[in-house]
């Protein structure tokens, strides 16, 4: 991949500070890598269970994702009361959010203020990324090695890198022939930057593109969008958050969380639906779209139990949101390139937005559809289409992510045996549960592919993930064992199951980055596991039950690999 500018600038940011150093000979059970949300509560459930624990984190503070897209709109699309830990009482009842749906400033002073009150920064090596994990199956030990010059090893490794953490450039001709400046929403310059008065084009329309496009275009003087594909999105209906409705969570929310995780799909409390969409007439199902519509965000996704199970019932929800876009694009030939047609409302993230399809309607905002106007190549001045040169200031690639196998792949991890973790996964990633590797003992990745991960509420998946993976080592030591790996077996079957899980909606119909379309060459695999967190919680807690079935346990005297 070509760096772009930004890229080579924000490498370079991340080896400013060097880390606290460590002998190479030095040994902690556990090495945690990010120092996201993930990380962040790994460290204190694994210090609560007395081990010994150390985190790698490339930036220079914890916030992971939220540390990184500092993009003007950046904001979370689970509302706040529910985009929170919930493993301390005090904590959550004290942490007071500002908005409905939290900006991105907030959700970074909200992992800031975790990582101080817990007292997890002296475990902390900010500015070292991890490059290489290689196992040695003698001493059953994780050799680390990072870009900060770091090396030690670790029992356990605990991948805490994110689903969306390695940002992604598009080939296009000439991006580093651009004398303006430009900006990839997933490394944004942290002093902000000031657009007024300039040119600015935006390539990308996913989540970012649609966050960032309403504020761009109030800040600049002329901003043109390059859109690939026309995506649907449901207006947030931010507001400053009600003292009510806050204490309303507050007061009942240990019965909420539980509710959360007994009684939802995604972690995420919804009002959740009982019926098919097609099981009301047209007029109630209308009804049912406008009152969730106007009450905003995801919500809306359930306003019926089937809407990514059957295909007539999503049509009747992205009706009704292309019947929106045209009601409130003005100029019909824009709400028209605007409407997406080409996949199933949901089976791309959906977006939740403020204003961007209202945003059209102003005079210093153009959309180019560059499928009928392909970008041929970016110039020293500005974006060069088949048809049209646009003259600009600054480019801002809203161009998403490689998601979900993306960070941990461009590690060199190589497990038993020296097998590289991109060999294992060539043909896409496999997991058992999403949780551990066969061929790569002690080496957890946490919302791994193959579990809910990006379906469900991160956080919420971030807990139940950690909680499992602690209490395994816990478990571990109690019974003197030194490994713990991932069988084939095991492996195969959950993949298969993944798989069929998947196919039994209509996600893996779009090309989207849950299957790796957006990666050219990628291998076409539904990552996330769809059957919902209840279901993959309790095969979770079955499995542990059963003395971690499907996992092979080993000591250093008795374990043999054939
Ligand atoms: P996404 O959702 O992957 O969106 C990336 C966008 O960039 C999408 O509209 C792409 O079009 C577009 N894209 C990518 N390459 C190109 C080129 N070469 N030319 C034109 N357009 C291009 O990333 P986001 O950062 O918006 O969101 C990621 C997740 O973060 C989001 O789902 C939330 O969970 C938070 P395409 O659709 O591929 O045609």
């Amino acid at each position: 991949m070509n760096l772009t500018k930004t890229e080579t600038l924000m490498a370079a940011a991340t080896r400013t500070a060097g880390p606290v150093s460590a002998a190479a000979d030095s040994v902690v059970d556990a090495v945690v890598v990010g120092a996201g949300f993930g990380g962040l509560y790994t460290l204190y459930r694994l210090r609560q269970l007395g081990f010994s624990v150390r985190a790698f984190e490339r930036g220079q503070d914890v916030g992971g994702v939220w540390y990184w897209n500092r993009y003007p709109g950046a904001r979370c699309d689970v509302e706040s009361m529910q985009y929170s830990f919930s493993f301390d009482e005090a904590l959550q009842q004290e942490w007071r959010w500002g908005e409905r749906f939290a900006p991105q400033p907030e959700i970074l002073a909200y992992a800031r203020h975790v990582a101080d009150r817990f007292d997890l920064r002296r475990h902390i090596a900010f500015g070292a990324g991890v490059t290489a994990l290689h196992y040695e199956d003698a001493s059953a030990l994780w050799h680390v090695q990072t870009d900060a010059g770091e090396q030690l090893k670790a029992r356990f490794c605990i991948m805490a890198t994110g689903c969306l953490s390695t940002a992604r450039m598009p080939a296009i001709a000439g991006l580093d022939s651009f004398a303006g400046k430009s900006y990839h929403t997933g490394h944004w310059p942290h002093e902000g930057v000031d657009f007024a008065g300039q040119r600015v084009g935006v390539i990308g329309t996913g989540s970012s593109g649609i966050q960032a496009i309403p504020m761009l275009a109030q800040q600049a003087k002329e901003l043109v969008v390059f859109q690939r594909t026309p995506n649907f999105s449901i207006p947030a209906r931010n507001v400053p958050m009600d003292d009510a409705y806050e204490r309303s969570w507050k007061d009942n929310y240990a019965a909420l969380r539980q509710r959360a995780r007994d009684d939802t799909t995604s972690g995420t409390v919804y009002e959740k639906s009982t019926c098919k969409a097609h099981e009301v007439d047209p007029a109630s199902r209308q009804r049912e779209y406008e009152r969730r519509w106007g009450t905003g965000g995801v919500n809306f996704m359930h306003s019926f139990n089937d809407l990514m199970l059957d295909a007539k019932s999503n049509i009747t929800a992205a009706d009704f949101v292309r019947d929106q876009i045209r009601a409130t694009v003005r100029t019909p030939e824009v709400a028209a390139l605007l409407t997406p047609k080409d996949h199933p409302i949901g089976s791309k993230r959906i977006c939740v937005d403020t204003d961007y399809f209202a945003t059209y309607n102003r005079d210093n905002v153009t959309l180019v559809d560059v499928r009928q106007d392909a970008i041929e190549c970016i110039t020293p001045t500005g974006v060069q289409t088949k048809s049209t040169h646009y003259a600009l200031d600054s480019i801002v690639f809203a161009t998403g992510y490689d998601a979900m196998t993306g960070s941990l792949l461009k590690i060199d991890i190589r497990g038993r045996a020296g097998e590289p973790l991109s060999q294992a996964w060539e043909a896409g990633p496999r997991s058992y549960l999403g949780l551990m590797v066969a061929g790569f003992p002690n080496l957890f990745t946490v919302t791994g592919p193959g579990s809910p991960s990006v379906l469900a509420n991160m956080i919420f998946a971030i807990e139940q993930h950690v909680d499992w993976i602690a209490e395994c080592l816990r478990v571990l030591r109690e019974k003197g064992a030194h490994s713990i790996e991932a069988q084939s077996e095991a492996q195969d079957q959950w993949v298969a199951h993944v798989n069929e899980v998947a196919s039994r909606t209509l996600f893996p119909q779009a090309n989207s980055w849950y299957v790796g379309a957006n990666i050219p060459g990628k291998p076409r695999v539904f990552m996330p596991y769809a059957g919902g967190v209840v279901p993959y919680r309790r095969k979770c807690e079955e499995v542990a039950a059963n003395g971690y079935e499907g996992f092979q346990l080993g000591s250093l005297n008795t374990t043999t690999h054939e």
